[in-house]
């Protein structure tokens, strides 16, 4: 009998001795708040030296006292992470206990479920099946929708933008919408395929897309960085840059939105390959950021407004981003945004920031936005959408049409606004 219990004992060792959580360690989103310097300086340590993956800020050079981070621990280096942060005395909050499960239902294609009640436009999408959807698109609305091929990735795969065309008025001026320049941005290809849709849908019903499609051409690029997003969808959910790779560096990707031509790798920036806001060799250096700079350089005498999808922290942006100093119609902007802002509250009872980039989410050179505003593109904005941290990049499909609804809201009220300010009234048939 003592032999038996003995026998028990030494079977079920590892399982006595372990608490039972610790074999079911997993990836975790911690949010840490650092109150003094040296916490900020350990913290930025733990960003660089353990594999982790920084959500917020998007750099640890602009980790501070008394800001949250939002840093994705994966389960192998929990430990020793959580060990460090103990050992300093730095508390930390669980933001997300589960990303695991939460990535596995942005990735479940429940199309073929018959009790999922959501529509294709509320449910994420990958690479393959938004090449298909681009296709269908055109074939299914021929006369409104043509599709351009502006440039490939740096694996080359295509670069396509959808031209949305209502009618031939002369002198039409255009709107200019990107999506996905950051891999893991996921709700933003989202927001290009809702935007494209509901123009479809309902042109000639809503007065206010029929306003504005009657006024201007809308060029939507769904997926900006198409080989991040892909590796995004297979390898790592976490990816931001591009894919692309340089005889100098072991290190993979550029910064997209930091490798156009404005203040280009100044304070904001970096110029080693390795972090996460590489500027990369030099001023488009990139396929995908040449492709949208040569559109747009060949477009812009009558591109009138330039918007730039991202995520996450709720936030209308304009220029400059890449300096503190005012753009020259600044309270014009300022006016837009903040009425912007002011309808998807009134709407969504939603509170999104406003302001230039540089004094609203930080100082940042080489960024499109203020790329095309120096080109002339007098109005033009980088939206972040929702969340505002709760899930992060990890928004679950069941927000889409939340925050899609409501960045709509935000293009809507601006192109109106430049409608109203430029274009002739249209004159009666
Ligand atoms: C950054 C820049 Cl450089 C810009 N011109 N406008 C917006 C941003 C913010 C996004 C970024 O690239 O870091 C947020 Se994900
Ligand atoms: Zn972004
Ligand atoms: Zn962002």
């Amino acid at each position: 009998m003592k032999a038996l219990l003995i026998f028990f004992v030494l079977m079920n060792l590892d399982k006595l001795l372990k608490p039972a959580h610790c074999a079911e360690i997993q990836d975790q989103v911690l949010s840490i708040t650092p109150k003094t310097q040296e916490q900020v300086d350990i913290l930025k340590n733990v960003s660089t030296q353990y594999e982790t993956a920084l959500w917020q800020p998007v750099s640890p050079h602009y980790i501070k006292e008394d800001t949250q981070v939002h840093l994705f621990v994966p389960a192998n280096s929990s430990e020793t992470v959580k060990d460090l942060l103990k050992r300093h005395a730095i508390t930390h909050e669980v933001l997300l206990a589960n990303p695991n499960e939460l990535i596995e239902m942005q990735t479940r294609n429940d199309s073929t479920d018959p009790r999922s009640s959501s529509t294709f436009y509320e449910r994420y999408h990958s690479l393959e099946d938004i090449y298909i959807w681009i296709n269908r698109t055109q074939q299914d609305n021929p006369d409104t929708v043509k599709v351009i091929l502006i440039g490939s990735s740096f694996e080359k795969r295509p670069l396509y933008v959808l031209k949305l065309s209502v009618n031939n008025r002369p002198n039409k001026k255009a709107m200019w919408i990107d999506c996905g320049i950051h891999a893991r941005e996921w709700i933003s290809p989202a927001f290009c395929l809702w935007f494209v849709q509901y123009s479809l849908s309902f042109y000639q019903s809503n007065k206010d897309i029929t306003n504005i499609l009657d006024n201007m051409d809308v060029y939507i690029l769904p997926v900006l960085n198409p080989d991040g997003y892909h590796y995004t969808w297979t390898t790592n959910r976490m990816w931001r840059k591009n894919r692309s790779t340089n005889m100098s560096t072991k290190c993979i990707g550029v910064d997209l939105n930091r490798n156009f031509d404005a203040n280009w790798c100044t304070e904001g920036a970096s110029d080693q390959p390795c972090t996460e806001i590489y500027c990369g060799a030099f001023p488009e250096s990139e396929p995908e950021t040449q492709a949208v700079a040569d559109f747009l350089r060949s477009h812009k005498d009558i591109v009138q407004i330039y918007f730039s999808i991202h995520s996450y922290s709720q936030m209308l942006l304009f220029p400059y981003s890449c300096t503190l100093e005012e753009a020259e119609n600044h309270s014009e902007l300022l006016e837009m945004v903040k009425e912007a802002a002011g309808q998807i509250h009134r709407y969504y009872r939603n509170i999104y920031k406003y302001g230039p980039g540089a004094n609203t989410i930080y100082l940042a050179p080489g960024g499109s936005d203020d790329w095309a505003y120096k080109l002339g593109i007098k109005y033009s904005f980088t939206f972040e959408l929702q969340d505002r941290g709760r899930y992060g990049f990890l928004l679950p499909p069941s927000h889409i049409s939340d925050a899609c609804n409501e960045a709509l809201l935000a293009v809507k009220t601006i192109a109106l606004k430049v409608v109203e300010k430029t274009q002739a009234p249209t004159t009666p048939a």
